[in-house]
């Protein structure tokens, strides 16, 4: 039986929109203005991101494609079959395939904060995959959500494997990160699998390469955001007056995205009024990076007990498969 797009769980887009309007406006209010970084993500942001990851200095995604590829058997019997998938941040299907033809899930719910872009990365899975049940679901996945509420009858009591591939965890400080395990946890139930991408600490000039390239598409990436709150907020940021900046931050272990007033400004969004000093700048994002004992710490901590880690050859980036520990012992 397959599921169409179109069943597409109805979601509360204004309230979406209502977020992202108080979470820009606190953000700018704060000394230090900063913005989370999951508002990168409208079609353009999310457009931006994919030509990204094909970038020569974006180790990340062709690596982690890597991984899953030469350990595409490892995994799938470390996983076992006839789970249902449940994909954090959906964004896009190219990492997908990998996982489905290893583990043959009895169904795959992906879900994206961007229900545009979801649906286009969901018509190609249906033509390739037609006997599986496809329930895409446009939703923050910060929150727990009730998967079985979406699933096809019969299978509400399936047993679950997490996909959170790419990273993303990165983006969270330590604090908030272990928040989304474990509401990762809630979402997947008792005896549920988290297949995880963590990006790995590497030297700084790596590093600031990945995330301020030469054709400078992660700078238009970042401007984006600033472009996307003139759109979307009836704002009036100056976007010629704003430079990206990507910068190691050595202390908290990330990558840390920042625009840059280049002189003083004042704009208006939502008919309030910010100034910024030339200097001053917008953090746009963390992305925090790993080592294996950091990242053990890390899923320990939000309730997963990591089975095995998957690596490249040059150590560049981590797989990690965790199980969902008791709630005595996570405690
Ligand atoms: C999608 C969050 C994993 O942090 O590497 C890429 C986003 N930002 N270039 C990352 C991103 C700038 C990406 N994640």
């Amino acid at each position: 039986m397959a599921t169409a797009a179109s069943c597409l769980s109805e979601v509360p887009r204004d309230a979406l929109q209502a977020q992202f309007r108080a979470e820009v406006l606190q953000g700018l209010s704060q000394t230090r203005k900063a913005i989370p970084a999951r508002w990168f993500y409208d079609r353009r942001g999310s457009e931006l991101f994919e030509e990204i990851t094909r970038l020569d200095e974006y180790y990340p995604t062709r690596t982690e494609i890597g991984i899953l590829t030469d350990r595409q058997d490892e995994i799938a019997r470390a996983v076992g079959s006839g789970r249902v998938i449940v994909e954090f941040g959906a964004g896009s299907a190219t990492k997908t395939p990998l996982l489905l033809d290893a583990a043959a899930p009895s169904a795959y719910v992906p879900i994206d904060i961007s229900g545009d872009f979801l649906r286009d990365a969901c018509a190609p899975l249906e033509d390739c995959y037609p006997e599986l049940p496809i329930v895409p679901a446009e939703a923050d996945f910060m929150q727990p959500i009730a998967i079985d509420a979406l699933l096809p009858e019969g299978m509400e009591c399936e047993r679950r494997l997490g996909f959170f591939p790419g990273s993303t965890i990165g983006n969270m400080e330590p604090r908030a990160a272990i928040d989304l395990l474990r509401s990762m946890r809630e979402t997947l139930g008792p005896g549920s699998l988290l297949l995880i991408g963590m990006d790995r600490v590497k030297p700084r000039p790596v590093l600031e390469a990945a995330y301020d390239d030469a054709r400078g598409v992660t700078a238009a990436f970042n401007l984006n955001l600033a472009a996307r709150i003139n759109r979307e907020l009836d704002g009036s940021l100056p976007l010629d007056a704003l430079r990206h900046r990507a910068v190691w931050n050595d202390r908290h272990a990330r990558i840390e995205m920042h625009l840059v007033a280049q002189r003083d400004m004042g704009f208006e969004v939502c008919g309030r009024r910010f100034d910024m000093d030339e200097g001053e700048t917008i953090h746009t994002e963390n992305s925090h990076k790993y080592d294996m004992r950091s990242a053990s710490t890390l899923l320990l901590g939000g309730g997963w007990e990591p089975l095995s880690t998957w690596c490249d050859a040059d150590d560049r980036f981590m797989v990690v498969l965790a199980r969902a520990m008791s709630d005595e012992l996570s405690a």
